[in-house]
């Protein structure tokens, strides 16, 4: 017994090249593209982005994202401080993560390699102020990964502080 496609192969062609450019069209800039100075990268394993390669955010999308607050003394700062900045689960959820790490890199370039589970599960923030004012790059900002250490010990060793990256320019997922 055979069978044969009655339908003739041109428009099923065109269907298929519609429906790519159409699919193309919808994966391509999931997230709307920065107006501003952009501020952030993330690169690599993410299912969304801003241009088809990669998500970039200026200060303007990352303060419309959800706010959270860390009180916490660090090795760097005075006191207890209040960061605020957006939580980094909801960051890797806006661009949908898809790697288990991130090499994380400053605008000095120093980068540190850490898990995702390090930035979603710990309760850190991509802190964006301090004390109610905006990081400037001389206080360690624009953005900084910071760690609720006050509320948990296993943040006050040199593995978190290194983690601690100020200044973060750019996320590459793997
Ligand atoms: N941008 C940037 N962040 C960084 C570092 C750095 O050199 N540059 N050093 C890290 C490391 S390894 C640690 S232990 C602490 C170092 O802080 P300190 O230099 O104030 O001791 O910050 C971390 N964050
Ligand atoms: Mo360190």
């Amino acid at each position: 017994m055979s069978f044969r496609m009655k339908v003739p192969a041109k428009p099923l062609a065109i269907i298929a090249l519609v429906l790519t450019w159409f699919v193309g069209s919808v994966q391509a800039g999931e997230l709307p593209a920065p107006e501003g100075r952009v501020v952030l990268k993330i690169t690599g394993a993410i299912a969304n982005t801003t241009d088809g390669k990669a998500a970039h955010f200026d200060i303007a999308m990352l303060k419309a994202m959800s706010r959270a607050t860390i009180s916490t003394s660090t090795p760097w700062t005075q006191g207890v401080v209040d960061f605020a900045g957006v939580p980094l689960k909801e960051l890797m959820s806006v661009v949908e993560v898809k790697g288990s790490q991130a090499k994380v890199t400053a605008l000095n370039d120093y980068s540190v390699t850490m898990t995702i589970a390090d930035l979603v599960d710990t309760g850190a923030i991509l802190a964006y102020e301090i004390g109610g004012k905006a990081l400037s790059i001389r206080e360690k900002g624009p953005l900084w990964i910071i760690f609720p250490f006050d509320s948990n010990e296993r943040y006050q060793t040199d593995a978190y502080w290194s983690k601690s990256v100020w200044q973060v320019r750019d996320m590459a997922i793997k």
